[in-house]
């Protein structure tokens, strides 16, 4: 039946030797949340696209309006303190996918070119590894699966890490899963016309525009909602894994006007922000974004277009609730919805994500249970800030279902917080991140309060969430916080694994992208 196993001694020893030095109680896993002669539960695990934490469960940006978010955590368990294991989409899904955190596999970047699982090519850890999908397959599921789930992009077709052989059914090409569903307005002009200086990436991809309403039924996350809610009306003889990968908020900010006209631009208001907070803090290498930003008067416009995102795809996952609950599945199925990472809209001179502070590894999780484990104890709605990271939804969710966790998982179930949300963790949450021009992995480490970066350049920060949530001042030589800094340091994993590359020679390898982007000037 289900059983907790890590695969290696040295993350098993880092758990353990952080739940002594802050001395937590150690809780047995308590197993089996089904009773044995209850049906398998259908699983729907929705993925969405750099999303951070804005939205209003979260409540970290005033006035964003998202509904469907909401409606979502009236019934689940909401994790506010739940980390991505790598602030980048490539290394956080596998990361997801497999169970394995990057610490241990070397995944720790995004790595373009490959055309299916090149990550095994790219980690000997992932070699074998078993997809989390597949594991639900060997164990009785129909595991099915649509839209961006594994990385890819809208603007890199066929450039995808997905892995066919995962799932009985995929949505549109495997291999392609999302590109084709969306077109992108006509731009007339070139993206740097009456700006100063370069805009980041090209063709207007850092940017926000408005698609036409009319189209909003045919393309993009409506799509693969639509699709979504067929799969929930399906009847199957066995029960369901189904994935769902939703893409905005990713950039381009390109959604219809009825979702920017939610935020008028003269009531759109900046992140929290202090000038020179960098001084005390590592050097992301980012600052360029910023500066154009700045520059260019474009921050406001740039977070309209991000929350115009928000809602949108708040929208389509209300959508594929209404599905659900109009379905024959709505008694018996989990649901859980997470981000690959946070994100940065001017915070700290940041944009986008490739950064170690909370808000880029902090991530909306929530996870909503049926009535078969409210029976069991498990309460149908609740909060908790016990500390998370993404690799722990493998083994979870092998225990909600009652099946074995693969020994190649080095996660820890956070079943116990499912029941009580203020069941202590017995570890802190783990990001990792190999920053360019450095010779070492980074890594943060997120508990209840307190949070520490060491970055592969040995530069250390550390910052009291509790009075400074934005993270301005790095407290690392604070010597009220020797004690507590100390600790954090020792839950850095002692041995992490090396920085994987691209393997040029594995047979999911195509190279990057030969396709000629058109050109938006005329
Ligand atoms: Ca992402
Ligand atoms: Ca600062």
């Amino acid at each position: 039946m289900t059983n907790f196993k890590t695969k290696s001694n040295h993350l098993r020893i880092w758990h353990l030797s952080f739940a002594l030095s802050v001395g937590l109680k150690v809780f047995p896993l308590t197993l089996l949340a089904t009773p044995c002669n209850a049906q398998q539960p259908n699983i729907l695990f929705i993925a969405v696209d750099d999303l951070n934490d804005y939205i209003s469960p979260l409540s970290n940006h005033p006035g964003v309006i998202t509904p469907g978010f909401e409606r979502l955590a009236r019934r689940s368990t909401v994790f506010t303190n739940a980390h991505c294991a790598a602030p980048a989409c490539h290394p956080s899904r596998v990361a997801v996918m497999t169970g394995v955190h990057p610490s241990e596999s070397g995944i720790y970047r995004n790595l373009f070119g490959a055309h299916g699982p090149r990550w095994r090519d790219e980690s000997p850890e992932l070699k074998n590894a078993v997809v989390l999908s597949q594991h639900f397959r060997n164990n009785g599921y129909h595991a099915v699966g649509g839209g961006k789930i594994f990385h890819t992009l809208q603007w890199t077709p066929g450039d995808s890490q997905n892995d066919p052989e995962a799932w009985d059914e995929y949505r549109g090409n495997p291999l392609d899963p999302i590109s084709k569903d969306w077109p992108r307005p006509n731009f007339r002009q070139n993206q740097n016309d009456g700006f100063r200086g370069q805009r980041p990436l090209s063709n207007h991809l850092f940017g926000a525009a408005v698609i036409d309403n009319a189209q909003e039924q045919d393309y993009g996350d409506h799509l693969i909602a639509d699709w979504a809610i067929e799969q929930l009306n399906k009847s199957h003889d066995k029960p369901l894994f189904l994935a769902v990968g939703l893409f905005r908020p990713h950039i381009p900010w390109e959604v219809p006007k009825r979702w920017f006209d939610l935020y008028p631009i003269e009531t759109v208001q900046l992140p929290k922000y202090q000038r020179g907070d960098l001084e005390d803090a590592h050097d992301h290498g980012r600052r360029h974004w910023h500066k154009w930003v700045e520059e260019n008067n474009q921050w406001r416009k740039l977070m309209q277009g991000y929350l115009a995102s928000i809602s949108y795809v708040d929208h389509q996952v209300n959508r594929i609730l209404d599905g659900l609950d109009n379905s024959l599945k709505a008694d018996n199925t989990i649901i859980v919805l997470w981000s690959d990472h946070g994100f940065h809209i001017g915070e700290k001179e940041n944009w986008e994500k490739f950064a170690l502070w909370n808000q880029t590894t902090r991530v909306p999780l929530l996870v909503s249970l049926p009535n078969q484990f409210e029976k069991n104890g498990f309460p149908n709605h609740s909060r908790t800030n016990q500390p998370v990271t993404l690799t722990d939804l493998y083994p979870t969710l092998c225990q909600l279902a009652s099946i074995p966790t693969p020994k190649q998982c080095s996660g820890l179930s956070f079943l116990e917080q499912l029941r009580n949300p203020n069941a202590a963790r017995t570890q802190p949450a783990l990001t990792s991140f190999f920053f360019h021009r450095e010779s070492a992995a980074s890594h943060a480490i997120s508990g209840i309060r307190f949070r520490y970066v060491k970055y592969g350049n040995n530069f250390e920060e550390l910052f009291d969430l509790q009075n400074d949530p934005e993270e301005f001042k790095n407290e690392i030589d604070n010597p009220n916080f020797t004690l507590v800094r100390n600790k954090l340091r020792n839950s850095i994993p002692a041995h992490p694994s090396e920085n994987r590359t691209v393997p040029t020679d594995s047979k999911f390898h195509r190279g990057r992208l030969k396709t000629k982007l058109k050109k938006n000037a005329k």
